[in-house]
């Protein structure tokens, strides 16, 4: 799932709200929603206090009950293992572990409280994490002949929040110390980036302590060293026992004041840490950070800090809104997305079982995505998916597709004047401002697909100047006209992955363009060259 191949499952997901798979009731209303906006993967938590009630004694029920659900529905699987830490703290972990502060040590704070996050230097935690997971993805190997489960999350934001480090004496120590062998090894291979800059700043030390070497940053590099080969053992003991794709979801730094311990967990795999992650965690397939930011810009950002040569982008939480909704095909076009999934799914319906409004744009995103899946699947990271996302103000947009030009015209306008009203078939009352968006995938040889809501596609091909220039009528009919198209069709993708027509389009339907709404499924045109 995240190791860039081709035709790898595009996932569309739903994450369960936090205590949502314990029971029958709370995971049913769960994949009704994510029945309702017809995605494809259910992303459910395990908790190891409940896996692991006594030490050494383990219980699978909850993993059992989820698959036999998802089969019932069809859907594939991500298990996230709540184990030594959720959100930056360590409240999911069995009552065994608690309660032997000794063994199991807890993190103390600058002012010498404990709290309750159990320390990433703990090594009888890491192990004791480590067992448990090796036999849960045993488990879950003899259970998974058919290929529900896509991918396993270790921890759940793994990180310390309220404390930048640990300050008890052990960990103290390590910190005083000089840094270790196999850091110096890492910042010695390190060629750029925020991390190395960091490093030189600071005189790009090799024999100093932590806080010499990394000055003000000192503190949430060194907890993510021992976060990471934490995880790193964690992750090696699982994927011992079976070799399924592993990922840690992050909370990200790129958020308010940005303070370490503070605004986010400190010791994650962060921006400024990735690298440091990457190196220190090998059995950790994907790094993915959960985004849930309404701005398109830090949206943004934040994909292209995690999408990266030795990382795929999967966005594993995120909000089923209408930013979302367009956000995410900017993502699809510029990134190698594995997948998407939204969080608290079963909050996303109401107690009748009905989608709640403010979910419904995503839901027509989620079948734009879905009527694409194959071309996505394909397609990814190749630069022939473009991203059609009508932002504020915007009337239209420009596309070089090569062999053509592209013009796309929105027809939900935002304003009160549509730009141009067009599309003859459709009962416009339903389709009023909305933001227009969706996918448009150029195959080559003049064969286009179309998937969205709100839009109209117009092409010119570049070595017909001469008859367009030439011609009295506006080039919004250009294509029908010189008898360009040599099919224009609606249909979807079957099972197999071939593309089915369902309706040819002609006369009204093709001469003004290629227009799409979220409800006609996926458009194909074909034209002459
Ligand atoms: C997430 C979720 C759940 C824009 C919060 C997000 C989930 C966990 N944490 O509902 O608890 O289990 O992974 C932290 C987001 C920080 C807010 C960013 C500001």
């Amino acid at each position: 799932m995240f190791r860039r191949e081709k035709n790898d499952f595009f996932s569309i997901g739903g994450q369960v709200n936090n205590s949502s798979s314990q029971s029958e009731e709370t995971l049913e209303r769960a994949i009704t929603a994510i029945k309702k906006f017809e995605m494809n993967t259910l992303a459910a938590p395990l908790y190891w206090y409940q896996t692991e009630r006594e030490e050494g004694v383990y219980d699978f029920g909850q993993i059992d009950f989820i698959l036999k659900k998802a089969r019932e529905n069809q859907l594939k699987v991500v298990f996230l293992w709540f184990g030594t830490w959720k959100n930056g703290a360590s409240h999911y972990v069995p009552e065994w572990v608690r309660a032997d502060g000794k063994r199991f040590p807890w993190v103390k704070n600058a002012v010498g409280a404990t709290t309750r996050i159990l320390s990433p230097i703990g090594r009888e935690t890491m192990e004791a994490d480590g067992r448990a997971v090796a036999k849960v993805l045993a488990y879950i190997k003899e259970q998974n002949r058919d290929d529900t489960v896509l991918a396993f999350q270790i921890e759940n934001e793994p990180g310390l929040l309220g404390a930048p480090r640990d300050y008890g004496r052990e960990s103290e120590e390590i910190f005083c110390s000089e840094i270790p062998e196999d850091m110096k090894k890492f910042l010695q291979s390190l060629k750029d980036g925020e991390l190395f800059k960091i490093w030189k700043e600071n005189g790009s030390l090799l024999d100093a302590p932590w806080k010499k070497t990394f000055g003000l940053m000192a503190e949430e590099i060194f907890s993510a060293y021992c976060l990471a080969s934490y995880v790193e053992n964690v992750a090696a003991a699982g994927k011992k026992v079976y070799d399924l794709p592993l990922y840690v979801n992050v909370w990200v730094r790129e958020t308010r004041s940005r303070i370490p311990g503070i605004d986010y967990p400190s010791g994650g795999a962060t921006s400024l840490v990735l690298d440091l992650w990457k190196y220190f965690a090998p059995h950790i397939d994907c790094l993915c950070p959960d985004i849930y930011f309404d701005d398109r810009d830090t949206y943004q950002m934040v994909c292209s800090r995690y999408s990266r040569e030795d990382n795929v982008l999967y966005i594993p939480e995120s909000h089923a809104d209408e930013k979302n909704a367009l956000h995410i095909f900017e993502a699809v076009e510029k990134h190698m997305l594995a997948g998407v999934h939204c969080f608290a799914i079963d909050s996303t319906i109401d107690n009748d079982g009905n989608l709640k409004p403010e979910c419904e744009q995503f839901r027509h995103t989620v079948k734009i995505l879905a009527s694409m899946k194959p071309l996505l699947e394909k397609y990814q990271g190749t630069g022939k998916i473009y991203a059609v996302v009508q932002q504020e103000w915007m009337e239209s947009m420009f596309f070089d597709f090569g062999d053509f030009w592209g013009h796309v015209y929105f027809l939900n306008s935002i304003t009160d004047e549509p730009y141009i009203h067009l599309d003859c078939s459709h009962d416009d009352e339903e389709h009023v401002k909305v933001r227009g968006k969706g996918l448009i995938v150029y195959t080559g040889n003049g064969e286009f697909f179309l998937a969205g809501d709100g839009f109209k596609l117009v092409l010119i091909r570049k070595d017909n100047m001469e008859f367009i220039t030439s011609s009295l009528r506006g080039f919004k009919y250009l294509n029908a006209r010189n008898q360009a198209y040599k099919v224009v069709e609606e249909g979807e993708f079957n099972q197999e992955g071939d593309f089915v027509p369902k309706k040819v389009r002609c006369g009204d339907e093709s001469d003004m363009g290629l227009w799409v709404y979220y409800d006609v499924g996926l458009v194909h045109a074909v034209l002459e060259m």
